[in-house]
Protein backbone atom coordinates (compact mmCIF):
# COMPACT_ATOMS: atom_id res chain seq x y z
CA UNK A 1 0.00 0.00 0.00
CA UNK A 2 1.39 3.63 -1.17
CA UNK A 3 2.00 6.05 1.28
CA UNK A 4 -0.06 8.78 0.58
CA UNK A 5 1.74 12.73 1.84
CA UNK A 6 0.21 14.44 -0.68
CA UNK A 7 -3.11 15.57 -2.53
CA UNK A 8 -2.34 17.56 -6.16
CA UNK A 9 -5.62 18.85 -7.84
CA UNK A 10 -6.52 19.69 -11.22
CA UNK A 11 -8.38 23.02 -10.71
CA UNK A 12 -11.06 23.02 -14.00
CA UNK A 13 -12.88 20.25 -14.13
CA UNK A 14 -11.85 18.50 -10.47
CA UNK A 15 -12.55 22.01 -8.42
CA UNK A 16 -15.08 23.91 -10.34
CA UNK A 17 -16.60 23.67 -13.34
CA UNK A 18 -14.91 26.12 -15.50
CA UNK A 19 -15.39 23.72 -18.69
CA UNK A 20 -18.53 25.27 -19.67
CA UNK A 21 -17.16 28.98 -19.56
CA UNK A 22 -14.25 27.81 -21.80
CA UNK A 23 -17.18 26.50 -23.93
CA UNK A 24 -19.29 29.26 -24.36
CA UNK A 25 -16.18 32.09 -25.37
CA UNK A 26 -14.77 29.01 -27.79
CA UNK A 27 -18.20 28.49 -29.02
CA UNK A 28 -19.07 32.23 -29.66
CA UNK A 29 -15.56 32.78 -31.46
CA UNK A 30 -15.82 29.88 -33.93
CA UNK A 31 -19.53 31.30 -34.68
CA UNK A 32 -17.93 34.23 -35.55
CA UNK A 33 -15.44 32.56 -37.79
CA UNK A 34 -18.30 31.16 -39.74
CA UNK A 35 -18.46 27.09 -37.78
CA UNK A 36 -20.41 25.00 -35.56
CA UNK A 37 -18.01 23.78 -32.03
CA UNK A 38 -20.01 21.22 -30.41
CA UNK A 39 -19.62 20.33 -27.06
CA UNK A 40 -17.76 16.82 -28.32
CA UNK A 41 -15.29 18.93 -29.65
CA UNK A 42 -14.90 20.80 -26.61
CA UNK A 43 -14.11 17.49 -25.15
CA UNK A 44 -10.83 17.74 -26.95
CA UNK A 45 -9.85 21.37 -24.81
CA UNK A 46 -9.85 20.22 -22.08
CA UNK A 47 -6.49 19.88 -19.61
CA UNK A 48 -4.85 21.80 -22.86
CA UNK A 49 -3.19 24.91 -23.37
CA UNK A 50 -4.73 28.49 -24.13
CA UNK A 51 -2.82 28.47 -27.52
CA UNK A 52 -2.98 24.61 -28.00
CA UNK A 53 -6.64 25.04 -27.08
CA UNK A 54 -7.62 27.87 -30.10
CA UNK A 55 -5.10 25.30 -32.56
CA UNK A 56 -7.58 22.40 -31.98
CA UNK A 57 -10.78 24.93 -32.93
CA UNK A 58 -9.73 26.13 -35.71
CA UNK A 59 -8.46 22.62 -36.70
CA UNK A 60 -12.42 22.16 -36.16
CA UNK A 61 -13.38 24.30 -38.66
CA UNK A 62 -10.63 24.36 -41.48
CA UNK A 63 -9.06 27.41 -40.75
CA UNK A 64 -5.69 28.23 -40.99
CA UNK A 65 -4.22 31.49 -39.55
CA UNK A 66 -0.78 33.30 -38.99
CA UNK A 67 0.80 33.17 -35.08
CA UNK A 68 -0.09 37.22 -34.54
CA UNK A 69 -3.84 36.39 -35.66
CA UNK A 70 -3.83 33.52 -33.56
CA UNK A 71 -2.20 35.26 -30.08
CA UNK A 72 -5.16 38.35 -30.97
CA UNK A 73 -7.77 35.49 -30.44
CA UNK A 74 -6.32 34.24 -27.98
CA UNK A 75 -6.11 36.83 -25.99
CA UNK A 76 -9.77 38.42 -26.94
CA UNK A 77 -11.32 34.65 -25.77
CA UNK A 78 -8.99 35.09 -22.80
CA UNK A 79 -11.33 38.29 -22.14
CA UNK A 80 -14.27 36.73 -22.70
CA UNK A 81 -13.97 33.59 -20.75
CA UNK A 82 -12.73 35.95 -17.91
CA UNK A 83 -16.12 37.73 -18.23
CA UNK A 84 -18.01 34.94 -16.68
CA UNK A 85 -15.05 34.21 -14.63
CA UNK A 86 -15.54 37.72 -12.92
CA UNK A 87 -18.69 37.04 -11.90
CA UNK A 88 -17.58 33.63 -9.89
CA UNK A 89 -18.88 32.49 -6.54
CA UNK A 90 -17.83 29.78 -3.59
CA UNK A 91 -21.34 28.25 -4.73
CA UNK A 92 -19.63 26.97 -7.64
CA UNK A 93 -16.63 24.75 -5.92
CA UNK A 94 -18.17 21.10 -6.83
CA UNK A 95 -19.79 19.02 -4.36
CA UNK A 96 -17.75 17.31 -1.54
CA UNK A 97 -14.57 19.00 -2.63
CA UNK A 98 -14.26 21.47 0.37
CA UNK A 99 -14.96 18.40 3.09
CA UNK A 100 -12.58 16.49 1.28
CA UNK A 101 -10.06 19.24 0.97
CA UNK A 102 -10.78 19.69 5.13
CA UNK A 103 -10.36 15.90 5.81
CA UNK A 104 -6.98 15.23 4.08
CA UNK A 105 -5.73 18.23 5.33
CA UNK A 106 -6.49 17.59 9.24
CA UNK A 107 -4.77 14.28 8.71
CA UNK A 108 -1.35 16.48 8.00
CA UNK A 109 -1.71 15.27 4.36
CA UNK A 110 -0.64 18.05 1.66
CA UNK A 111 -2.47 19.73 -0.85
CA UNK A 112 -0.93 21.30 -4.31
CA UNK A 113 -3.02 22.99 -7.79
CA UNK A 114 -1.66 21.57 -10.49
CA UNK A 115 -3.60 23.32 -13.63
CA UNK A 116 -2.55 24.31 -17.19
CA UNK A 117 -4.01 27.36 -16.69
CA UNK A 118 -2.77 31.05 -16.04
CA UNK A 119 -5.96 32.22 -14.51
CA UNK A 120 -5.60 29.86 -11.49
CA UNK A 121 -4.88 33.01 -8.88
CA UNK A 122 -7.97 34.74 -9.99
CA UNK A 123 -9.96 31.66 -9.75
CA UNK A 124 -8.59 30.32 -6.39
CA UNK A 125 -9.49 33.76 -5.01
CA UNK A 126 -12.84 34.46 -6.95
CA UNK A 127 -14.13 30.64 -5.01
CA UNK A 128 -12.61 31.98 -1.77
CA UNK A 129 -9.70 28.73 -1.46
CA UNK A 130 -6.02 29.71 -1.98
CA UNK A 131 -5.58 29.61 1.70
CA UNK A 132 -6.64 25.29 1.05
CA UNK A 133 -3.52 24.83 -0.42
CA UNK A 134 0.67 24.33 0.02
CA UNK A 135 1.45 25.06 -2.87
CA UNK A 136 -0.28 26.33 -6.63
CA UNK A 137 1.17 25.44 -9.75
CA UNK A 138 -0.36 26.64 -13.00
CA UNK A 139 0.05 27.99 -16.61
CA UNK A 140 2.10 30.93 -15.49
CA UNK A 141 5.00 28.70 -13.98
CA UNK A 142 5.21 25.52 -16.42
CA UNK A 143 7.14 25.56 -20.11
CA UNK A 144 5.60 22.22 -20.77
CA UNK A 145 1.57 20.91 -21.15
CA UNK A 146 -0.04 18.09 -19.71
CA UNK A 147 0.63 15.17 -20.62
CA UNK A 148 4.03 16.25 -19.73
CA UNK A 149 4.73 15.75 -16.11
CA UNK A 150 5.98 18.91 -15.27
CA UNK A 151 3.26 20.66 -13.39
CA UNK A 152 2.30 18.07 -11.23
CA UNK A 153 6.51 17.11 -10.69
CA UNK A 154 6.74 21.03 -9.85
CA UNK A 155 3.87 20.24 -7.21
CA UNK A 156 5.50 17.72 -5.27
CA UNK A 157 8.93 19.50 -5.25
CA UNK A 158 7.66 22.38 -3.60
CA UNK A 159 5.80 20.41 -1.40
CA UNK A 160 8.64 18.59 -0.78
CA UNK A 161 6.87 15.19 -1.14
CA UNK A 162 7.85 12.32 -3.07
CA UNK A 163 5.87 11.83 -6.50
CA UNK A 164 5.32 8.33 -5.62
CA UNK A 165 3.52 9.59 -2.22
CA UNK A 166 1.25 11.59 -4.47
CA UNK A 167 -2.20 11.21 -6.04
CA UNK A 168 -3.16 13.54 -8.72
CA UNK A 169 -7.18 14.23 -9.31
CA UNK A 170 -7.72 14.88 -12.81
CA UNK A 171 -10.86 14.97 -15.05
CA UNK A 172 -8.46 15.33 -18.36
CA UNK A 173 -6.88 12.50 -20.50
CA UNK A 174 -3.86 14.38 -21.19
CA UNK A 175 -3.87 14.99 -16.98
CA UNK A 176 -4.17 11.22 -16.14
CA UNK A 177 -1.02 10.44 -18.50
CA UNK A 178 0.61 12.90 -17.37
CA UNK A 179 0.35 11.83 -13.28
CA UNK A 180 1.52 8.71 -14.34
CA UNK A 181 4.72 9.84 -16.51
CA UNK A 182 5.55 11.82 -13.14
CA UNK A 183 5.03 8.39 -11.27
CA UNK A 184 2.29 9.30 -9.45
CA UNK A 185 -1.23 7.53 -8.92
CA UNK A 186 -4.02 9.47 -10.17
CA UNK A 187 -7.99 9.35 -9.29
CA UNK A 188 -9.91 10.73 -12.63
CA UNK A 189 -13.44 12.73 -12.22
CA UNK A 190 -15.82 11.90 -14.38
CA UNK A 191 -16.16 9.42 -16.34
CA UNK A 192 -14.36 6.06 -17.07
CA UNK A 193 -14.38 6.09 -20.78
CA UNK A 194 -12.73 9.54 -21.35
CA UNK A 195 -9.96 8.50 -18.53
CA UNK A 196 -7.85 5.97 -19.58
CA UNK A 197 -5.04 4.62 -17.51
CA UNK A 198 -6.33 6.09 -14.25
CA UNK A 199 -6.75 3.87 -10.85
CA UNK A 200 -9.84 4.55 -10.13
CA UNK A 201 -12.29 6.70 -11.93
CA UNK A 202 -15.19 8.71 -9.57
CA UNK A 203 -17.93 11.19 -10.91
CA UNK A 204 -16.81 13.73 -8.63
CA UNK A 205 -15.69 14.31 -4.76
CA UNK A 206 -18.90 13.46 -3.08
CA UNK A 207 -18.29 9.65 -4.62
CA UNK A 208 -14.77 9.56 -2.80
CA UNK A 209 -13.53 9.43 0.95
CA UNK A 210 -9.88 9.72 2.78
CA UNK A 211 -10.39 5.78 3.34
CA UNK A 212 -10.60 5.43 -0.40
CA UNK A 213 -7.30 7.31 -0.70
CA UNK A 214 -4.93 4.84 0.33
CA UNK A 215 -6.66 2.04 -1.04
CA UNK A 216 -6.14 3.49 -4.87
P1 LIG B 1 -6.43 29.45 -19.41
P2 LIG B 1 -6.86 22.62 -15.93
C1 LIG B 1 -7.04 23.99 -18.23
O1 LIG B 1 -7.14 23.94 -16.85
C2 LIG B 1 -8.38 23.77 -18.93
O2 LIG B 1 -8.83 22.46 -18.71
C3 LIG B 1 -8.21 23.99 -20.41
O3 LIG B 1 -9.45 23.81 -21.06
C4 LIG B 1 -7.68 25.41 -20.64
O4 LIG B 1 -7.45 25.63 -22.02
C5 LIG B 1 -6.35 25.57 -19.88
O5 LIG B 1 -6.58 25.32 -18.50
C6 LIG B 1 -5.78 26.96 -20.03
O6 LIG B 1 -6.61 27.87 -19.37
O7 LIG B 1 -6.87 29.92 -20.76
O8 LIG B 1 -7.31 29.91 -18.28
O9 LIG B 1 -4.97 29.75 -19.14
O10 LIG B 1 -7.91 21.64 -16.31
O11 LIG B 1 -5.43 22.18 -16.22
O12 LIG B 1 -7.04 23.18 -14.53
MG1 LIG C 1 -9.08 19.93 -15.85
Amino acid sequence: MTKIEACIFDLDGVIVDTARYHYLAWREMAAELGFNFTIEDNERLKGVSRMRSLEIMLEVGGITLDEAHKLELAERKNRDYLSYIEKMTPNEILPGVIDFLNSVRSKGIKTAIGSASKNTPMILDKLQLTSYFDAIIDGNKVSEAKPNPEVFLKGAYELGVSPSNCIVFEDAAAGVEAALRGGMKCVGIGQPENLPGANLVVPGFDHFTLEMLHKV
